[in-house]
């Protein structure tokens, strides 16, 4: 889609701090980091949101998604759990318009992020 953010990052227009990346998904730090080490995972095909998604799509997305949240865990000690979060729709708070699944470390019960 030509004026996609998402597919803009994924085709290397726009920058981005890459975390992962293979023939389905490319995961990247968000911009606006909820806690450090906040991740975005983003199929590469142009999917809208969850409701747009083929069986074959969601398995081979979502199948990803452990092995992720494991490499960033891994990364940092200090990181004890966390959140993932799927947004669809404007009153679900999405506001790309291309599918992601947020990973949010969490590192302790008191970090500020709700
Ligand atoms: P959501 O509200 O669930 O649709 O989340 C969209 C996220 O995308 C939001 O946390 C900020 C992030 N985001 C928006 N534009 C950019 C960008 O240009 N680069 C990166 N890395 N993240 C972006």
């Amino acid at each position: 889609m030509t004026d996609c953010i998402f597919c803009k990052i994924i085709n290397g227009e726009i920058p981005s701090y890459t975390v992962y990346e293979d023939d389905v998904v490319k995961a990247f730090l968000d911009i606006s980091q909820g806690t450090p080490g906040h991740t975005l995972v983003v199929p590469k095909k142009h999917v809208k949101d969850i409701f747009a998604y083929d069986e074959d799509l969601a398995a081979a997305v979502f199948s990803r998604i452990p092995k992720i949240a494991r490499a960033i865990k891994q990364s940092n000690p200090a990181i004890k759990g966390m959140n993932i979060i799927n947004n669809n729709g404007e009153v679900a708070y999405q506001s790309v318009f291309h599918s992601h699944i947020h990973l949010i470390p969490r590192y302790t019960d008191q970090d500020d992020f709700k």
